[in-house]
């Protein structure tokens, strides 16, 4: 059974509101930080728990924090990024839906680390539910005075709002957030500078997802090393996982860093196996922006060693071999899956969200949507799969944000590992056609 950190308080009825969260212990980490610890120490725990960005990319958090400029002297601000649009992930919604207090009393404490006292809640737009219970829990936390001026007579004040997007996916990319948070349309900054140094109204800002602040008071409750304990190598503590897809258990699970794949799979505690009794086919770990593994890649890793939930072990190869932990977004597949189907549907996505910045991912995305559909629909040309492959290496770091990388993996990875798919769908395409899923042509 996994250590739970994060959900462990989840099931306790009436948790979401503030006099039950904090009879459970709720802000004594708030307490903790500011009577007991200054600043760098709370900073220092967090270093110490080798914590890393649960968003996607994996950065270790008391580093990004280290780098907030504190010399300049300008505001400095914390800014949740709650704006959880990978197709695939959903962990975050479910924290703040059903524990919205462990998000607040992070914003809290960390918020107190950085020497904010201006802090941001940056929730996407179709959270609008999601959105009010923030609200509420924020005026909850504001009238026991956890909030506003001079909290626990410390002298120290903290502000704390939250804003709600408008439906862009790329928001969720922190500077295009940060535009968004200032009032203007969410492009992509060049970086450097990173917001630790320039980033909300020019002030130093860290930015960190949901589940990473979230994460911090139980390191602050107990200890920065109690965290390193948990999980394995730099992948410590825990991890939500949102799984979807063809197994039994589909659902939102607090997972110690570490766990074979083949036990979250298949154990009844977690996965419970395949829904359908049919062959495991493929498995996206990470939310769509990762490579796409085959079924031979998912429980060993090219070496022959047992593939793990860490962000080494399932990178472990590259992406010939390997994909990536990104934001947990789990999604199973059985052999009625059509790869072809599945890669057009996240390249339409990835075009769809482009914010039309850099030509490669502007123009790029929209011709793997444009080659995919056709490949699909029974229209495809044999020389379209090497086209893909072309389009695609093409974007793949030569833009401003990651956004390009992400449509251009699950394309290499697609084409890498189900080469025969694609091959398949062109040399048939009246058995294509024949199928019952025709889509419109984009
Ligand atoms: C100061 C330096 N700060 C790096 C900071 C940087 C950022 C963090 C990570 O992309 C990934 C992407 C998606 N001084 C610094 C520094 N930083 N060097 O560290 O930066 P980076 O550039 O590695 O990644 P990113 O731009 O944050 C995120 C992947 O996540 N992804 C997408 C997930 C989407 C969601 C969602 O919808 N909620 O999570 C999924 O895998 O592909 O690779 O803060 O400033 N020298
Ligand atoms: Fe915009 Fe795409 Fe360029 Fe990112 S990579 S800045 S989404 S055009």
């Amino acid at each position: 059974m996994s250590k739970k950190i994060l959900l462990d308080k989840i099931n306790v009825p009436g948790i979401k509101t503030y006099e039950v969260y904090r009879k459970e212990g709720g802000y004594a980490s708030v307490e903790k930080a500011i009577k007991a610890m200054t600043p760098d120490e709370v900073v220092e725990e967090v270093k110490k728990s080798g914590l890393r960005g649960r968003g996607g990319a994996g950065f270790p958090a008391g580093m990004k924090w280290s780098f907030i400029d504190k010399k300049s002297g300008k505001p400095r601000h914390l800014v949740c990024n709650a704006d959880e649009s990978e197709p695939g992930t959903f962990k975050d919604r479910y924290l703040m839906e059903f524990i919205p207090h462990l998000l607040i009393e992070g914003m809290i404490t960390s918020s107190f680390a950085l020497g904010a006292n201006l802090s941001y809640i940056y929730i996407r737009g179709e959270y609008m539910w999601v959105f009010k219970i923030l609200e509420r829990a924020i005026a909850e936390a504001k009238a026991a005075g956890w909030l506003g001026k001079n909290i626990l007579g410390s002298g120290y004040d903290l502000e704390l709002h939250v804003h709600c997007g408008a439906g862009a996916y790329i928001c969720g990319e922190e500077t295009a957030l940060i535009e968004s948070l200032e009032g203007k349309r969410g492009n992509p900054r060049i970086k450097p500078p990173f917001p630790a140094v320039s980033g909300l109204w020019a002030n130093p800002t860290v930015v960190n997802n949901v589940e990473t602040i979230a994460s911090v008071p139980w390191i602050i409750n107990n200890s920065g090393d109690d965290y390193a304990k948990i999980g394995i190598g730099r992948s410590t503590g825990t991890k939500l996982i949102s799984a979807s897809g063809h197994v039994k258990n589909p659902g939102v699970y607090e997972i110690e860093l570490g766990l074979s794949v083949d036990e979250f799979m298949n154990s009844d505690e977690y996965l419970g196996g395949m829904s359908s009794n049919r062959p495991l086919k493929a498995l996206v770990p990470g939310g769509s922006s990762v490579p796409i593994l085959p079924a031979n890649l998912i429980f060993k890793t090219a070496n022959g060693e047992d593939r793990l939930m860490t962000y080494e072990s399932l990178s472990d190869g590259g992406f010939a071999t390997g994909s990536m932990l990104g934001s947990g977004g789990f999604i199973v597949y059985d052999d009625t899956a059509c790869v072809v189907r599945n890669t057009w549907n996240f390249a339409r996505f990835y075009h769809h969200e482009s914010c039309g910045q850099c030509t490669p991912c502007r123009e790029g995305t929209g011709w793997l949507e444009k080659v995919l559909w056709r490949i699909e629909n029974g229209q495809g040309r044999e020389e379209d799969i090497d086209l893909l492959w072309s389009i695609q290496s093409k974007i793949e770091g030569n833009t401003i944000c990651p956004l390009g990388d992400a449509a251009s993996w699950p394309v290499a990875a697609a084409i890498r590992h189900f080469r025969e798919e694609f091959e398949y769908h062109v040399r048939f395409p009246e058995r294509i056609k024949n199928r019952n899923h025709f889509v419109a042509e984009p």
